[in-house]
């Protein structure tokens, strides 16, 4: 097996985490300033979701009784595990690609256990609980968005076998972190980097400054992304329909072409 080596830099206790990356989520060890925090953190969101979010998201996050302190992610595992088959899984941080797409192809979704500083209020670069949880879990809830995450969990491992992670991982950011969708309201964000995002929500949606094209499975692919500004470009698709649809042929023909080989 394939010792993994942190980044120096990433935050997080891997000591304790077993072989999948996994730890307990020790609920009780958080203070009562990081619960306080995650309820401000919430309580800004809470009052741009209703313009910018996408209904999917917006008709979860009422079930979930998420506002008041960090959730213990064992009770909304088994809520969701009784709706989509889904369950919340605790990570000390980012963890490797195999881990990553390995627990999603078995349905369970990696959640960072630690909170952000209070400092870091506006913008953190790396994934917490809040943005994992507030940003990610809610459509875990609707069928096709948790259909569609298995497949990606899938494909990724596929990915890997074919060295083709970096392609794969654009269509993730384009659409799973910062998508857009077309709804009867108009543009509203399904991307978690944008649901968790005091600033970029309003932004991804209303600004007349980044274009927003149309789903472009090839062209995402292409496009190299930024992680520490607002996108340039943001990607809008129909429905989840659409992005289950459009992601379902085999990659295999497209990775070789992006790598300018034949296909
Ligand atoms: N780990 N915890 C965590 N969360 C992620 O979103 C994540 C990760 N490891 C790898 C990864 N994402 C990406 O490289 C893939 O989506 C491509
Ligand atoms: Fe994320």
């Amino acid at each position: 097996m394939k010792t993994y080596t942190p980044d120096p830099e990433l935050r997080g206790d891997y000591s304790k985490a077993a072989p999948d990356y996994s730890v307990q989520q020790e609920w009780g060890k958080y203070t009562p300033e990081e619960h306080e925090l995650y309820r401000r953190l919430y309580a800004r969101q809470a009052k741009l979701v209703p313009r910018y979010a996408c209904p999917e998201w917006i008709d979860a996050i009422a079930g979930l009784d998420a506002a008041r302190e960090i959730p213990k992610f064992d009770a909304v595992s088994r809520n969701l595990r009784e709706k989509t088959g889904w369950e919340i899984v605790a990570v000390p941080g980012l963890i490797p690609d195999d881990a990553f797409f390995t627990h999603l192809a078995n349905r369970r979704f990696p959640v960072t256990v630690w909170l952000r500083q209070p400092s870091e209020f506006d913008y953190i670069v790396e994934p917490d609980v809040f943005h994992d949880f507030f940003g990610h879990v809610p459509l875990l809830f609707d069928r096709t968005y948790a259909d569609h995450l298995y497949e990606y969990g899938k494909g990724g491992l596929k990915a890997m076998r074919l060295n083709a992670v970096k392609y794969l991982a654009r269509l993730y950011w384009f659409t799973i972190e910062f998508g857009l969708i077309q709804t009867q309201l108009g543009i509203r964000a399904y991307g978690a980097g944008l649901l968790s995002s005091g600033g970029e929500l309003r932004y991804s949606v209303e600004d007349p400054k980044p274009r927003r094209l149309p789903f472009d499975l090839e062209r995402m692919m292409r496009t190299e992304y930024q992680i520490d500004r607002y996108q340039e470009t943001y990607c809008v698709i129909d429905s989840f329909e659409q992005l289950m649809r459009e992601t379902a042929p085999d990659f295999t023909p497209i990775y070789a072409r992006l790598r300018g080989e034949k296909a």
